[in-house]
């Protein structure tokens, strides 16, 4: 038994597994965060190096995480690579009592950072704690980035386009999808600028760059990618026919609504 048997870590494998061979994750492309539950924590605590120290600086601060412990992956490993080698690809870091650093408790064997985006990863988790959400994931699937250069960068058009996509969409992002235009990835600017979007959302677009899901388990950020994924590349497939010439109408999207059971935003 080590660390890489237990359940999270097996499904956080898994699913940067799957991601890789759904052709997100070119080269080192893409980052998963996952926060572990108590019992994980204490299981996990098993296998990891409790010496760990000095506490690393976090570049944005998250009270709200102190304490926290996530699995994340490597800064400049490649998703591919995980399943290969998971415990060099990926890291646990467990966030200081004051939630402005974190100890790296396991993992990074041949050594390296967590990810770039870690800023990203982190703000989002504390805007999602209250709401249950365990999984930030970032990717870059072709289609929705390649509609960041089609469509006007704004929460109303992205949200409009993808719903009338496919029909699943309203249901399974009511919320909508918020976008954020094109920023120098890896800081805290573009952090802030994400996690202002995840207030009110799941899905967060970055121009010309990729997508930002929050889930509640492995399954739920995974559904969201593949799902907003695949109406980008049906909106994608539409716009190249010369655009649509029959849509879901507005009459249809409330009597999704009101046979779903959700609220939709309002554009
Ligand atoms: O290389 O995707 O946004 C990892 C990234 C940076
Ligand atoms: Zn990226």
């Amino acid at each position: 038994m080590s660390m890489i048997d237990l359940p999270f870590v097996d499904a956080f494998i898994r699913m940067a597994d799957d991601a890789f061979y759904k052709g997100w994750h070119e080269r080192n492309g893409g980052n998963l965060s996952y926060r572990l539950t108590d019992d994980e924590r204490a299981a996990a605590e098993v296998f990891w190096n409790a010496e760990a120290g000095p506490a690393v600086p976090l570049e944005a601060p998250a009270s709200v995480l102190a304490g926290d412990v996530f699995l994340v992956t490597g800064s400049g490993k490649y998703m591919r690579n995980v399943i290969l080698a998971p415990e060099e690809s990926l890291a646990l870091v467990e966030i200081t009592a004051d939630g402005a650093g974190y100890y790296l408790r396991w993992g990074l064997s041949a050594g390296g950072r967590p990810t770039s985006e870690l800023p990203t990863h982190l703000l989002n988790h504390a805007v999602k704690k209250a709401a249950g959400k365990r999984v930030i994931y970032h990717a870059h699937p072709g289609n929705v980035i390649a509609l960041t250069y089609i469509l006007p960068l704004t929460h109303k058009a992205f949200t409009r386009a993808l719903w009338e996509s496919a029909t699943e969409c309203p249901v399974v992002f009511p919320e909508g999808i918020g976008v954020v235009p094109w920023m120098v990835p890896g800081g805290k600017d573009i952090a802030a600028a994400t996690s202002a979007e995840m207030k009110h959302r799941n899905i967060v677009v970055w121009a010309h760059h990729g997508l930002f899901c929050a889930g509640a388990d492995f399954d739920e950020a995974f559904g969201l990618m593949d799902t907003v994924e695949k109406a980008a590349e049906i909106c994608v497939k539409v716009l190249s026919m010369g655009g649509a010439r029959q849509t879901i109408t507005e009459q249809n999207f409330s009597d999704l609504a009101k046979s779903f059971g959700v609220t939709l935003a309002e554009l």
